[in-house]
């Protein structure tokens, strides 16, 4: 029986407030609206930036749905949508690409006007909510939500892909990989024989490091406190790993003495700490060396940057979703990934169904998974 224009009622994994574990319960998904689209959920990655609303670290409303890096399926589409329909195979894109706001037509431009990415605002664009629990409203997350059976999202939040392609694979596709990956090749546009660190080798790291060898970089120096992460980041490419916590002097040192006193051409951030930051900053070569930065600081942190860092050449920039515009990008990465371009195997080191969140979250806080991807 079709459920198309009906209230759907499925488990989703909600937060009721942060510092708490998921609970599992019923909820309500109330049909799409003009230009909304209805996804049933198939695979969906665990990813540090949710762990960050978990931590408190970046504030949102709550209760909320997290998830932001999925593959589903439409299940039914709202007037007026035109580039999905029901039964396609989907990724929701937590930066979305309406194609007409400023950001959109600029070739260089990637963040949409309708993200809600920073202000985690939790609905949709009419002010109100798809999800409840028991009558009481459930904000959405980064306009996805993909921690439940069902979601709803606007339709530039949404891409069709490959039929074929396997959700448990390519749903990294929808964050992780893309970020990184794009991190290297898009925003740094990192040039063959060039050498480059990348500080945080989790599985935005790792993608990170993966896009710097596809650009033909010859050095690529891992950082990590965590040395159990460095034989995959050397299986994904790094020539070099290096742990800060091995050394006295500051890990920005470490790297000018590693490169004759030059110091990288090009550093990334996938940390999401002030400190890395300057230190990645810090550790680039100070006439022409570029940081990126990829990780999200705590809400309302602040950096300060001594200009004499900037003056000389250095320059400091940031990242989104890697640069790609979304709805565009995403399914050529995924026939990409199709054709064996890149693999996204190193990176999935384990899977659970959807209502072991807990431990996919426990497996990540406690540094011994890359992604674990939840299957529904
Ligand atoms: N020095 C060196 N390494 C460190 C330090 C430190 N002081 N602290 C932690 N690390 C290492 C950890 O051991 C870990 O290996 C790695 O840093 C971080 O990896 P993960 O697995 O925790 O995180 P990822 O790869 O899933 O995500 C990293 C991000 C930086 C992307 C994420 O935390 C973030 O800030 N996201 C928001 C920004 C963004 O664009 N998000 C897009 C949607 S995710
Ligand atoms: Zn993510
Ligand atoms: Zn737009």
């Amino acid at each position: 029986m079709s459920t198309a224009g009906k209230v759907i009622k499925c488990k989703a994994a909600v937060i009721w407030e942060p510092k708490t574990p998921f609970s599992i319960v019923e909820i309500e998904v109330a049909p799409p609206k003009a230009h909304e689209v209805r996804i049933k959920i198939l695979a969906s990655g665990v990813c540090r930036s949710d762990d960050h609303i978990l931590s408190g670290e970046l504030k949102v409303n709550f209760p909320i749905i997290l998830g932001h890096e999925a593959v589903g399926v439409v299940e039914s589409v709202g007037e007026g949508v035109t580039s999905v329909e029901p039964g396609d195979k989907v990724i929701p894109l937590f930066v979305p690409q309406c194609g007409e706001c400023s950001p959109c037509i600029h070739p260089k431009g990637n963040l949409c006007k309708l993200n809600d990415f920073g202000t985690f605002f939790g609905l949709m664009s009419d002010g109100t909510s798809r999800f409840s629990c028991k009558g009481e409203l459930v904000h959405n997350f980064v306009s996805t939500s993909t921690f439940t059976e069902y979601t709803v999202v606007h339709e530039s939040s949404v891409a069709k892909i490959d039929a074929a392609a396997p959700p448990e694979k390519v749903c990294l596709i929808g964050c992780g990989f893309s970020t990184g990956y794009g991190a290297a090749i898009n925003s740094a546009k990192v040039e063959p024989g060039s050498t480059c660190a990348v500080f945080g080798l989790g599985g935005v790291g790792l993608s990170a490091v993966m896009g710097c060898k596809a650009a033909g970089a010859s050095r690529i120096i891992g950082v990590d406190i965590n040395k159990d992460k460095f034989p995959k980041a050397k299986e994904v490419g790094a020539t070099e790993c290096v742990n800060p916590l091995d050394f006295e002097k500051p890990i920005n040192e470490v790297l000018i003495d590693m490169t004759e006193g030059d110091g990288v051409d090009y550093s990334f951030e996938v940390i999401g700490r002030t400190d890395t930051m300057i230190a990645a900053l810090t550790s680039c070569n100070m006439n022409y060396g570029t940081s990126v930065m990829v990780g999200a600081a705590p809400t309302k942190s602040e950096m300060t940057v001594p200009p004499g860092l900037i003056i000389t050449g250095r320059t400091l920039k940031g990242t989104v979703f890697g640069g790609w515009k979304s709805k565009d990008s995403v399914p050529r990465l995924v026939s990409d990934f199709m054709q064996k371009k890149f693999t996204l195997d190193p990176l999935i080191t384990h899977t659970m169904p959807f209502d072991k969140i807990n431990e996919g979250f426990e497996l990540l806080q406690t540094g011994k998974s890359i992604r674990s991807v939840l299957i529904f």
